[in-house]
């Protein structure tokens, strides 16, 4: 029985595609039964609470994956999905650190940081099975970006199930990859099912015409023959390499397991399954051998060598320590280049320029310096910046600037998976506030995989992106959004004040290895300054004092800075004197100088656009509180806007947002306490 998605009048038979020799057809069945024989141990495995977690078989689908990786090289790039495991192991991965990693040891694939959904081994061009659903489609396109931009007729395949497709994430990065003829194959494994719920349920339209509304070629594939998907990735796989477009293929297939280990199974019937084990890959495949006269003991040999290796793969696993509690600190972050804070001081007579162009300026820099790095956002390119922070840079790099559609999470997919591929990507944002459409990639992909591989992926992207109140944008294009970043493990969050500080800290951000979200303020742009030497770099989680005083510490960030820094000044006639403190990078956050500041002045004020409730007061606060307490002779304060989304209404906007007065009323308020 085929899903009815697929009119068996399309499915091709594998005699229209290049025939696999003998022995490659013996060696695809050998991969097969090593995906059958693992996974088989793996439910056992997980019954008898060794492997821990979710576990989703993808028994029965071997033939897809064996037959869609079968054209590969170790240079071209899979993404997979939560059923990853037969594509890892058909893309090359050995079964015995796959089996470590699932039963959490330190020697598995992923220093057992990953477990069954999140196998990745970039260098192997796996770039992650995936926990998030669709999440791996425009991450592949990252990597096939890198591909195309790097001249190289490397091919991406992206495994994703039929109910993918019907995830914001598959649409955006199909589009795209259209639009720009990325080489990539949209491998879809349709086995009827997403979770629970049957493929009618799920999609209006057969796939051919989701394929076609983007402009995809499509194919359809018996997918439980492997000489049949071979045959037809070897072809696609071919014609893609040549510089043809990108192409969605489906195999039709069915697993045999239910959705997870443990499902109840209630949504389909003992018949159907049985049905579909009549057409059982591997017995198709051992019949096509011995129709070609392999011999059956030949056949049962492999079978052996099979059982064999997944059993020592079994045993080594269990005598594998578990991972070391170190794993937790080192691979959240890369380590950072070391520098120095630079020193500079501005001449009087000296160069002055604007925030913007430090923007561009910075970004003309390292394009220029590393070939590598690349731009992409929403009008980024030829037709001109909103901010007009790209300006000429098009001109000169026309295929390194690249305009994208309007779809974030396609955008920031190819920051991931440009930067899993070595590349150097710097993707706007144009609002903070568009977080919200492609935080997926941010909070689980980008933040995540270098932790969920065990350090293997490497993650080194900026995000540049702009907020500000202040101007009416209303609720939807003023959010200061830092907070919920900072609150991420595995991200970076810039904020820079000044023309040379966004000059220093956007040149550093870009250099490091690690994701970062680089969070400038509209309201700046045009703010002038002195112009730092070319080569300026400023260290990321570097804090730094504006000014000094005595009688409180007044922390803040960004824009707020200078109004903190105008307080300051408003407040020395009436005798207070007030240290500032501008974070420069909110995540990571410089403790020390906080503190050594706390300790000489015992008085704390925070002062920050975003709302009061959960900002990063909040955890200054906290810092304050457990290790600063006995330097405290006040509470700690905080100045910020009640949580209440952005009002449009200017007298209700200037109300809402702190401004120099009300951080000098709370500084005065805080002095007397
Ligand atoms: C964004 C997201 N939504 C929901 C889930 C829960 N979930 C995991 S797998 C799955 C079904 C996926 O179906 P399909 O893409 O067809 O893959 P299959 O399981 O059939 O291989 C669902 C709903 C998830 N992991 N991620
Ligand atoms: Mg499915």
């Amino acid at each position: 029985m085929r899903p009815t998605s697929i009119p068996a009048s399309t499915v091709p038979s594998a005699k229209e595609f290049p025939e696999l020799t003998t022995e490659n057809l013996l060696d695809a069945y050998g991969r097969m039964a090593l995906i059958r024989v693992f996974e088989e141990r793996v439910s056992e495995l997980y019954r008898n609470s060794e492997v821990p977690g979710f576990v989703h078989l993808s028994i029965g689908q071997e033939a897809s994956a064996v037959g869609a990786c079968w054209p590969l090289a170790v240079t071209d790039v899979i993404t997979s999905n939560h059923r990853g495991h037969g594509h890892c192991l058909a893309k090359g991965l050995a079964p015995e650190p796959m089996m470590a990693e699932l039963l959490a040891r330190a020697t598995g694939t992923n220093k057992g940081l990953g477990g069954s959904m999140h196998i990745a081994d970039p260098d192997l061009g796996i770039f992650g099975a995936n926990g998030i659903v669709a999440a791996g489609v425009p991450i592949a396109g990252g990597a096939a970006l890198a591909a195309q931009l790097r001249g190289r007729r490397d091919v991406v395949v992206s495994f994703f199930g039929d109910g993918a497709v019907a995830q914001g994430a598959f649409h955006e990065a199909a589009n795209l990859a259209a639009l720009w003829r990325l080489p990539m194959v949209f491998f879809c494994e349709n086995n009827g099912y997403a979770e629970f719920s049957p493929i009618a349920d799920q999609h209006p339209v057969p796939m051919t015409a989701r394929a076609a509304g983007y402009g995809l070629e499509y194919v359809s594939v018996d997918g439980n023959d492997v000489e049949a998907v071979a045959s037809v990735m070897t072809d696609v796989v071919r014609r893609i390499r040549a510089g043809a477009g990108p192409v969605f293929v489906e195999a039709a297939t069915y697993r045999w397991h239910g959705h997870y280990e443990g499902d109840p199974e209630k949504y389909r019937s003992a018949g159907e399954l049985a049905e579909w084990q009549q057409r059982d890959p591997l017995v198709i495949t051992r019949g096509q051998l011995l129709g070609r006269g392999v011999g059956q003991d030949k056949l049962d040999l492999v079978d052996a060598q099979v059982r064999a290796r997944i059993e020592a793969a079994v045993e080594a696993a269990r005598q594998a320590p578990p991972p070391d509690l170190s794993v937790l600190r080192t691979s959240v972050y890369a380590p950072r280049p070391s520098i120095a804070e630079p020193d500079w001081t501005p001449a009087a007579d000296g160069e002055i320029f604007r925030t913007m162009d430090a923007v561009r300026l910075a970004l003309e820099g390292e394009l220029e310096g590393n070939p590598e790095a690349f731009i992409a956002g929403v009008d980024v390119g030829k037709g001109g910046n909103v901010f007009a922070l790209t300006r000429g840079l098009h001109a000169k790099w026309p295929d390194r600037l690249l305009d994208t559609p309007i779809s974030e999470t396609a955008v920031m997919g190819l920051a991931v998976g440009g930067a899993m591929a070595g590349m150097t990507p710097l993707v706007e944002l144009m609002y903070l506030d568009f977080l919200g459409v492609c935080f997926d990639q941010i909070l689980n992909q980008a933040a995540k995989l270098r932790f969920m591989t065990g350090g293997k992926a490497r993650m080194g992207l900026v995000i540049r992106t702009q907020f500000g109140g202040g101007r009416s944008s209303g609720s939807q294009h003023s959010q200061s959004l830092e907070a919920l970043l900072a609150h991420i493990p595995g991200l970076t969050v810039v904020m820079p004040s000044t023309p040379a500080d966004t000059y220093g800290l956007l040149r550093s951000a870009i250099r490091d290895p690690n994701p970062v979200v680089f969070i400038e303020n509209r309201q700046l742009y045009g703010m002038k300054g002195p112009k730092p030497p070319t080569d300026y770099l400023l260290p990321l989680g570097k804090a730094k004092v504006l000014r000094e005083g005595t009688d409180l510490t007044i922390v803040s960030v960004s824009r707020m800075v200078h109004e903190a820094l105008a307080a300051a000044e408003a407040l020395a006639p009436r005798g207070i004197s007030a240290e500032v403190i501008d974070l420069r990078t909110v995540s990571p956050l410089d403790k020390e100088t906080i503190l050594a500041s706390l300790a000489k002045t015992n008085r704390l004020l925070i002062a920050h656009e975003g709302v009061t409730d959960f900002g990063i007061g909040a955890e200054i606060a906290a810092l304050a509180v457990y290790q600063g307490f006995w330097t405290l002779d006040a509470p700690v304060m905080r100045v910020a806007p009640p949580p209440t989304p952005s009002p449009y209404a200017p007298n209700l906007e200037k109300e809402w947002l702190p401004d120099r007065q009300s951080i000098a009323r709370a500084a005065q308020a805080l002095v007397r306490v």
